[in-house]
C-alpha cells in the first residue's frame, strides 16, 4: 500500500469538492465523508493524483483514452482551432471545414453504408438522437406506428431520459419514472451470470431469440428498432457467446427492424477492429458513437447512419432536432488528429496483434486464482467474476457488490484503477498499453487479489450466498 496521507492541499480541495460538487453515480453524502481522489496530472497510462500517488488506468479513464493520455497534438489540434474558429453552428445552412472533414473521415472509417454523421455533444445524446432517427425514418415510411424500440436489461446507453430508457439498469429506471414509453428490454448474453449449466452457444442462440419472441410479441408492426451494445460495457463486460449476434442479425434482417449497435464503448479499436460491428460481423442501420472518437481529450459523440435511413431522414422535410454543439470545431478538430494517430501509429493493430494477446494470455492465468469463477477478456476488455466458491461459481452471501467494492478500493490502494460491476472487477486499458505495460496491469492485480481474498477471509465474507 504506498498511499500518503492527504495532504493539506488535498484536504481542502476535497472540502470543497464536498460543499459544491454533485458527482455522477455517487451516492454524495458517503463520498463526502469519505472524501474524494483528486486526480491531477496523466501520461501514457499512469495517473497521478494531488498527494503524488501514481496509478496505472487500466479503466483509460472512463473506457474513453484509447491513444493514452498527454498527446500534446490534440492539445495543439484544440488549441489551432481555438484561434482559427471556436465556434460555430450547423444549423442554418452553415458548415466548417473540421466538421466536414470528420464526417468524411467517419464515412469511410464506417462498415458498410454508413456514411452519414449527425453530431452530438456525447453518447446520451446521440442515442437520444437515435430515438428520434428511427421514429421520424418509420413515420417518413408511413408507418409511423413502429415506434417502439427494444434494449436490453443490463444494456447502458446513457443517463439522458431517453439514453436511459433504452438502457436495462433497473435502479436508473426507479428513479425518476423511466422508461418512458415505447420502450422495452429482452434479456441479456450474460452466460456467467444466467447460463449456468448450459451450453454457452445454446445460451447465446436461446437469449438472441429472445427478441423474436419480443418481436411477435409487441407485433412487427410496432417495433422500430433493436439497440444493443456489442460487448456490454458498464454491465459487467459481458462477452456474449459467438453463436449470439449471428442470430440478432438473422432476427432483424427477417423482420422490419431496424439494428442500432451502440459502439460507444466497443468503437475506435477497443476489440481489435475500428468496430465491435466489424469483430462481430453486425450490419447496422445506425451506429453510436462517442468516448474513443476523440479519446475523451473533449466531449463529442455521434450516429453514423446508413445511406436508407439518411436518405429517408433527409428527404421527410425538416428534422427538428440538433444540439448547439453538433459538430463543435474544436471537437472536431480533436477528433481528426485523434483518428490520425490511431492510423499512424497503427494502434488499433496494436491492439489486435499485441496488447489484447497480452491481455488475453495474462488473464487466463487470473483464472487460477482463488478467488475468481471465469476470467474473460474480447479486444481490450477484460472481466473477472469474483467468487467464494470457484467449483461451484456461487455468488458471495454478502449483498450484491460488497466484495467488488472492496476489492475495488483495495486496488486503487495498490497503484491499479480496476473497478468494479456488481461483483466483477472490470477493466479497458489505454490501446497503446505495451506488454510490460500488461504485465503490470497483471502484476497488480494479483496483489491486489490476494489482499482481497486475504481480507475477505479475515472478515468471514468468503461465503456463498
Ligand atoms: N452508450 C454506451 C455503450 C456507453 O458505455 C453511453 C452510451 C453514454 O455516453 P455518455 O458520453 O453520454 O456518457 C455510454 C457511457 C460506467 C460508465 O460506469 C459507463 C459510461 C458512462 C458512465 C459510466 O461504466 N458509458
Amino acid at each position: 500500500m504506498n498511499i500518503r496521507t492527504n495532504t493539506p492541499a488535498t484536504a481542502e480541495m476535497q472540502a470543497t469538492d464536498a460543499a459544491h460538487h454533485m458527482h455522477p453515480f455517487t451516492h454524495g453524502n458517503a463520498l463526502n465523508a469519505q472524501g474524494t481522489r483528486i486526480i491531477t496530472r496523466a501520461r501514457g497510462v499512469w495517473l497521478t493524483d494531488s498527494d503524488g500517488n501514481e496509478m496505472l488506468d487500466a479503466m483509460a479513464g472512463l473506457w474513453c483514452v484509447n491513444i493514452g493520455y498527454g498527446r500534446k497534438e490534440l492539445a495543439q489540434a484544440a488549441a489551432r482551432q481555438m484561434e482559427e474558429l471556436p465556434y460555430y453552428n450547423t444549423f442554418f445552412r452553415t458548415s466548417h471545414p473540421p466538421v466536414i472533414a470528420l464526417a468524411k473521415r467517419l464515412a469511410e472509417l464506417a462498415p458498410g453504408d454508413l456514411n452519414h454523421v449527425f453530431f452530438a455533444g456525447s453518447g446520451s445524446e446521440a442515442n437520444d438522437t437515435n430515438i428520434r432517427l428511427v421514429r421520424s425514418y418509420w413515420a417518413a415510411k408511413g408507418k409511423p406506428m413502429k415506434r417502439i424500440i427494444i434494449g436490453r436489461k443490463n444494456g447502458y446507453h446513457g443517463s439522458t431520459m431517453g439514453a436511459a430508457s433504452l438502457g436495462g439498469m433497473r435502479a436508473m429506471h426507479r428513479q425518476g419514472g423511466l422508461p418512458l414509453p415505447d420502450m422495452a428490454h429482452i434479456d441479456q448474453p450474460y452466460w456467467y451470470g444466467e447460463g449456468a449449466g448450459m451450453d454457452p452457444a445454446e445460451f447465446g442462440r436461446q437469449r438472441a431469440r429472445a427478441l423474436e419472441r419480443e418481436i411477435a410479441w409487441l407485433g412487427v408492426d410496432n417495433v422500430a428498432a433493436f439497440i444493443a451494445e456489442p460487448i456490454q460495457g458498464a454491465g459487467g463486460v459481458v462477452i456474449p457467446p459467438e453463436t449470439y449476434w449471428p442470430e440478432i442479425q438473422r432476427i432483424c434482417d427477417e423482420h422490419e427492424i431496424l439494428l442500432i449497435a451502440d459502439e460507444v464503448i466497443t468503437g475506435f479499436g477497443r476489440t481489435g477492429q475500428w468496430f465491435g460491428s466489424q469483430t462481430y460481423q453486425i450490419r447496422p442501420h445506425i451506429m453510436t458513437i462517442a468516448k474513443g472518437l476523440t479519446s475523451g481529450y473533449v466531449p463529442m459523440g455521434a450516429s453514423i447512419v446508413c445511406d436508407e435511413v439518411a436518405g429517408t431522414i433527409n428527404a421527410m422535410g425538416e428534422f427538428y432536432h440538433g444540439y448547439t454543439y453538433s459538430g463543435h470545431p474544436v471537437a472536431a478538430a480533436v477528433a481528426l488528429e485523434n483518428l490520425r494517430i490511431l492510423e499512424d501509429e497503427g494502434i488499433v493493430d496494436h491492439a489486435r496483434e499485441v496488447a489484447a494477446p497480452r491481455l488475453a494470455a495474462r488473464w487466463a492465468e487470473l483464472a487460477d486464482h482463488p478467488l475468481v469463477g471465469e476470467a474473460r477478456t474480447m479486444g481490450m476488455l477484460g472481466a473477472l467474476e469474483l467468487t467464494p466458491d470457484k467449483a461451484r461459481r456461487a455468488p458471495f452471501a454478502a449483498e450484491v457488490g460488497t466484495v467488488g467494492l472492496r476489492c475495488r478500493d483495495i486496488c486503487f490502494r495498490s497503484g491499479l484503477v480496476m473497478r468494479n460491476v456488481r461483483d466483477s472487477m472490470i477493466v479497458s486499458p489505454p490501446l497503446v498499453m505495451t506488454e510490460a505495460e500488461v504485465d503490470e496491469m497483471f502484476a497488480r492485480a494479483v496483489r491486489a487479489l490476494d489482499e482481497t481474498h486475504r481480507v475477505l477471509k479475515a472478515e468471514g465474507l468468503m461465503v456463498a450466498g
